[in-house]
């Protein structure tokens, strides 16, 4: 059955001119790294759902990110939360990680659990709270060495809520003082990836408010600093796939923190609200790649796809299987874009053609192709029917309620 839709898909793409072969290797490639955080409890600001089955450590949590892994063969990695994943010995995590078939990817330090932290981390007028910050910032990249890891993902709830509240021109000093720190720690194969946010918990001003700060501040510590975008972390409106164009083009895209969003930070399955945002991102990735040492020179090739997402309503390990197979599709799609079209059209200032050759990549249905590339690696064709249709949602309901969250 897939053969026959399968074989139709191929002709009509190679009629179209796109090598077939060459889009189903880039998808093999492409690989999406999974939160810890997202698969345990999580809730809104009003409450924290308790969830049967959640699970109770980080160990669990790679258990668990092991089978999005096994049914899909998308997420190897998974970015872990200090202290949310605080163990005795992080060579043991690394070592249960990789008997798994996972690594550890990320580490997100987390500067804003504490009570000390509530008038801000490394942003805070107390000297000894911007000390305790950047000593786990510090703590951080001694994590990373053990985990193996090779980013360091930074976001900061650093803000005010009033007018008068901080001295920001002091406060931009601060972080960047902190940052410089932490940055003379990193080993040479490390980054730093700086996220941005506009808004929230502070809500008058964010210290790194967006990525015209996030990059200023990663142009001022060094090559190693990189922007990290979040999807979720923009104000309404703002096109994301121009600000994703501009870093490629200044080298300076780190990765990505994958969400949809309708109104603020939503944290919600990526893909589900505006998938058009999505392929369009991945439009300028692979523009910015289409000319392959280009693209390397670019540091395209580096970009760290990673998603950042709680799942408060909705069963924890499928929303994590949706979630990577969304962001596969949009990719899949993406690469059905005829790049020499788009120039073409661009050439003669042919705007509706250039938008056409756009969208219309977008409208092919990609299963076909997603079923042979699954096919032909062994894995389930349809990894949600193959989860759910498995022991392992049964198994782990022995794990009870009131697992790990943050
Ligand atoms: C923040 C930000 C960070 C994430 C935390 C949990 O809004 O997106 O990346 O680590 O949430
Ligand atoms: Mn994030
Ligand atoms: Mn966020």
């Amino acid at each position: 059955m897939t053969d026959k839709a399968y074989a139709l898909f191929e002709e009509q793409q190679t009629a179209r001119g796109i090598d077939v072969e060459a889009v189903k290797r880039k998808i093999k490639q492409f690989k999406i790294e999974t939160p810890s955080w997202g698969y345990g409890d999580s809730g809104t600001r009003f409450k924290v759902f308790q969830k049967e089955g959640v699970p109770r450590d980080p160990f669990e949590k790679m258990e668990d990110a092991a089978i999005v892994h096994r049914l899909t063969g998308l997420a190897p990695t998974v970015a872990i939360h200090i202290p949310w994943d605080k163990v005795g010995d992080y060579g043991k995590l690394r070592s249960h990680a990789e008997s798994l078939g996972l690594q550890i990817g990320a580490v997100n330090p987390n500067l804003f659990q504490e009570d000390d932290y509530m008038l801000g981390s490394v942003t805070n007028s107390d000297a000894a709270v911007r000390r305790k910050a950047t000593d786990h910032l510090l703590e951080c990249v001694d994590i990373a060495k053990e985990t193996g890891s090779r980013d360091l993902s930074l976001w900061f709830a650093d803000g005010t809520n009033y007018p008068g509240q901080g001295d920001i021109r002091q406060r931009k000093n601060w972080m960047q003082e902190a940052l410089s720190e932490m940055y003379k720690a990193l080993t040479k194969d490390m980054r730093m990836l700086i996220e941005y946010k506009c808004f929230e918990p502070g809500f008058y001003h964010t210290d790194l408010a967006d990525w015209g700060m996030a990059y200023n501040m990663a142009l001022k510590l060094g090559d190693q600093a990189q922007v990290l975008v979040d999807t979720g972390h923009h104000l309404p409106g703002a096109n994301i796939e121009h600000i994703v164009a501009y870093l490629i083009d200044e080298k300076r895209l780190g990765g990505f923190h994958f969400n949809s969003r309708k109104y603020a930070d939503d944290d919600l399955i990526v893909g589900t609200v505006n998938p058009y945002e999505l392929f369009l991102i991945f439009y300028q990735i692979l523009n910015g790649a289409a000319d392959s040492e280009e693209g390397i020179r670019r540091g395209v090739g580096s970009i760290a796809y990673m998603l950042d997402q709680s799942h408060n309503i909705e069963q924890k390990i499928p929303a994590m299987i949706r979630s990577v197979l969304n962001v596969q599709s949009a990719y899949a799609k993406a690469l059905l874009i005829d790049h020499r079209e788009v120039a073409a059209a661009q050439e003669k200032n042919d705007v509706l053609a250039a938008e056409h050759a756009i969208r219309k990549a977008s409208e092919f249905d990609v299963t076909p192709l997603l079923h042979a590339v699954r096919e032909e690696e062994g894995l389930p064709i349809d990894p949600m029917e193959a989860y759910l249709t498995s022991s392992y949602p049964e198994e782990i309901k022995a794990r009870g309620k009131g697992g790990a969250s943050w």
